[in-house]
């Protein structure tokens, strides 16, 4: 049996790894529909051998869709999400348009799965660098209680969309020309202020928040604490922008409830974690970087050490392919949850 799959936001950088990830999957499709914005409509997507035109989002196009994966930006979620459920659709959001909704399940399926089951017609998918960062602390969390988080991200420009990626091609080439560098993208597309990403490093996703966070950062601090079901958690968050491309890096400091807990405690716990993998062996320096996890769907952890001065405290490094588990990845898991749990009808 296939459903009838709408794809919104075809043509972006997640979007095409969405496809990428259903094929490799073998999603059930029955029909699919490749929808976007009015400015890309018109082009033309190869998926399994048949070439798809892909066409306007509006709300009639969700006749007929049981399943609607959206990542075209939070505006066309607000505008179309809900013209979707009307319609008898499920949506998948990957945006940040209903995440902190308490009706919308927000959902990393190996840590909190079962949420799906409440759902209204939305779920939402979290943020890339908070994916990762919760896959790594669910299994911390349920053996050994986990009370403060503090997280310092290297994140690659893929996360800030095509753009970005073509202004650190750019940008990198013009600066081993000897080149003057003409930011117009980073750190954010639209704010007053723009500095060059290549050779450089930026302390600011998204934007800034009167409490002086980005919205990066407040989005790393609330979906924690909304995924692991835990308010009382304390979070804390720093957001970098780094010159590579793909994959999301963290330098996440844990403190545990339990006493007494060893590195080769944590070790295992996170070994035996689904979707996570450990690469951590320092005396042979294995350790995962950017480049080693892209194109993967997993989370993979290492430099699992205990803190020098708190003995409930632990620092790991967590990297993952920000467009495969950080969105499309996940997204098509919960796609997949629906299904195989029934969660489809309510
Ligand atoms: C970045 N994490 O790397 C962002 C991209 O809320 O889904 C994802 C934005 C979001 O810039």
């Amino acid at each position: 049996q296939g459903y009838n799959v709408a794809v919104v936001g075809a043509t972006g950088a997640v979007g095409e790894k969405m496809l990428e990830t259903l094929e490799k999957k073998n999603f059930p499709i029955n029909e699919l529909h490749l929808l976007s914005s009015k400015r890309s409509a018109g082009k033309e997507i190869n998926f399994k051998g048949v070439t798809y035109t892909v066409k306007e989002a509006t709300p009639e196009s969700f006749e007929n869709i049981q399943i609607a994966l959206f990542s075209a930006g939070g505006s066309v979620s607000k505008a179309l999400a809900h013209e979707a459920v009307k319609r008898g659709a499920v949506v998948v959001d990957n945006t940040s348009a209903f995440r902190m909704d308490p009706d919308v399940p927000l959902v990393v399926p190996e840590v909190n799965e079962e949420d799906i089951a409440e759902h209204n017609g939305i779920i939402a998918n979290p943020n890339c660098s908070t994916i990762q960062m919760v896959a790594a602390l669910k299994p911390i969390q349920d053996q050994f209680g986990l009370s403060r988080v503090i997280v310092s991200t290297y994140q690659a420009v893929s996360g800030a969309g095509t753009k970005a990626v073509n202004e650190l091609e750019a940008q990198s080439q013009a600066f081993l020309e000897g080149k003057e560098l003409e930011p117009e993208i980073l750190p954010v597309s639209g704010e007053k202020q723009h500095y060059p990403i290549a050779f450089n490093a930026l302390p600011q996703i998204d934007v800034f928040q009167e409490n002086g966070y980005t919205f990066e950062e407040m989005k790393m601090i609330n979906e924690t604490k909304k995924i692991m079901h835990d308010s009382e958690i304390k979070v804390a968050a720093t957001c970098v922008r780094l010159p590579f491309f793909t994959s999301h890096a963290e330098s996440v400091y844990v403190e545990v409830d339990k006493d007494n807990i060893s590195v080769e405690q944590v070790q295992e716990v996170i070994k035996n974690a689904d979707g996570v993998v450990l690469e951590d062996d320092v005396t042979n320096q294995v350790y995962p970087t950017p480049l080693s996890a892209a194109g993967k769907p997993d989370v993979f952890v290492g430099r699992v050490r205990k803190d020098l001065d708190n003995s409930k405290g632990f620092h790991l490094w967590v990297v993952s392919d920000n467009l495969l588990k950080g969105a499309a990845w996940n997204s098509v898991q919960i796609a997949e949850s629906l299904i195989k749990n029934n969660w489809l009808q309510k």
